[in-house]
């Protein structure tokens, strides 16, 4: 096969590969529909950001630079269509963004030619990754990410001690961004996101602060903090709006994800929980609610996970992991939940407001112990017995 043979065939793979239509898995709980393939995967990267196609420079057609993951995204509807932020990791294990755009949300998702080129912060960062958008009502799309940089404060021969905080850009055109400086805070931060609108006239972000680069430690949950003026942000005061608790999804972490749905019943919040088990750490997504007339007050909290991973999605580069930054609501309802799993891949789920709404009023919550959550399925067998017999 000649040079050019061969590149065709790599080319008309990964083009098959791309307009792959996705299915929706019939069997679901009435919650959510999951989808049979993941919509991102590593070999969903270009060819030509990976293989030097000039047959002078690379006679084998080997690849080049090698990418290993694509996964946590932050989404957005843009001129009609689905976009996604997505975090894309090389082999060299440095995650950059990338934006991949599909014309239904569920399939077909094809990357822009270039990624992302963001500035760096007057402090560069080593990596970044996780980017949350918001379109805030001051007119600009923001991009709420984390910033890791190695803490310098290890001792010299520790080479993984890093240091967390959240990176803020701005854009009108999701092409060229502006780099405004890092979120300014005691602690370190990551899983931080800004809120769409003002509140009290100023830029509202739900935090995480955390004791360290993984330990959450005296954190305490998900926070909210206000700034004035998002182009030198600073936290003075964060308020835990969405606390951990011990034996429950969240016990040892959590992290908002997107920014929250305003629906006529209140935000509709989606976000991450970690717990420790044997096998080490477990995420899984969770939801709850906020009033419209006070977004730091807690309307309901339904208790344990709405998604946990199953069959591939429970083995990657972090087994035993789902995450979401992103998602979409659609005019009329319908929504699409872009969730990662195990740091490797990314999938869709629909669901729609109405069912969202209704699962977050209606699923008990989590009353901490064993008894509560037999009570809680004794109730329910009660009145279904009465209908059933
Ligand atoms: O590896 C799982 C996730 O771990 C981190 O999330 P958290 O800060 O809540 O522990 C993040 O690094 C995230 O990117 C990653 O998916």
């Amino acid at each position: 096969m000649s040079f050019d043979e061969k590149v065709q065939v790599l080319l008309s793979k990964h083009e098959e590969l791309l307009s792959r239509k996705n299915f929706p898995i019939a069997e679901n709980n009435g919650v959510f529909t999951r989808y049979k393939y993941p919509i991102l995967t590593a070999e969903h990267a270009p060819i030509f950001w990976r293989y030097d196609l000039d047959e002078q420079t690379n006679p084998y057609l080997m690849e080049r630079i090698g990418i290993n993951a694509t996964f946590n995204s932050g989404a957005i509807k843009w001129n009609g269509k689905y976009l996604l932020v997505v975090r894309v990791e090389g082999n060299d294990r440095k995650s950059f963004f990338a934006i991949a755009e599909s014309p239904n949300g569920i399939d077909n998702f094809r990357f822009w030619d270039y990624p992302i080129t963001m500035p760096d912060d007057v402090i560069p960062a080593t990596n970044i990754y996780d980017m949350r958008l918001t379109a805030h009502e001051d007119g600009w799309i923001y991009g709420i990410f984390c910033a890791e940089r190695h803490d310098d404060s290890a001792p010299a021969d520790d080479l993984s001690s890093a240091t967390a905080t959240a990176g803020i850009a701005r854009t009108k055109d999701l092409k060229t961004w502006y780099r405004l400086p890092d979120l300014k805070s005691k602690s370190q931060q990551r899983n931080v996101v800004l809120h769409p609108e003002f509140v009290d006239g100023k830029y509202a972000f739900y935090t995480r602060p955390q004791d360290g680069f993984i330990d959450a430690g005296s954190g305490g949950g998900i926070g909210w903090a206000l700034v004035d003026d998002i182009t030198h942000a600073e936290i003075k005061e964060e308020t835990i709006i969405d606390q951990r608790y011990y034996h429950t999804i969240k016990e040892v972490k959590n992290g908002e994800g997107p920014h929250p749905i305003k629906t006529d019943k209140g935000w509709l919040h989606l976000a991450h929980g970690v717990r420790a088990c044997a096998a080490g750490l477990r995420y899984v997504l969770y939801m709850y609610m906020t009033s419209l007339d006070d977004p730091t007050q807690p309307i309901a909290t339904p208790g344990g996970m709405l998604m946990g991973p199953v069959g591939e999605e429970r083995v990657g580069d972090v087994s035993n992991v789902l995450f979401t930054n992103g998602w979409i609501a659609d005019d009329d309802g319908k929504v699409f939940i872009y969730y990662a799993s195990s740091d490797t891949r990314m999938h869709v789920a629909t669901s729609t407001i109405d069912r969202l709404v209704d699962y977050c009023l209606n699923t008990p919550s989590d009353g901490l112990t064993t008894t509560s959550s037999v009570e809680a399925i004794k109730k329910l067998i009660d009145k279904n017995l009465k209908v059933v017999k």
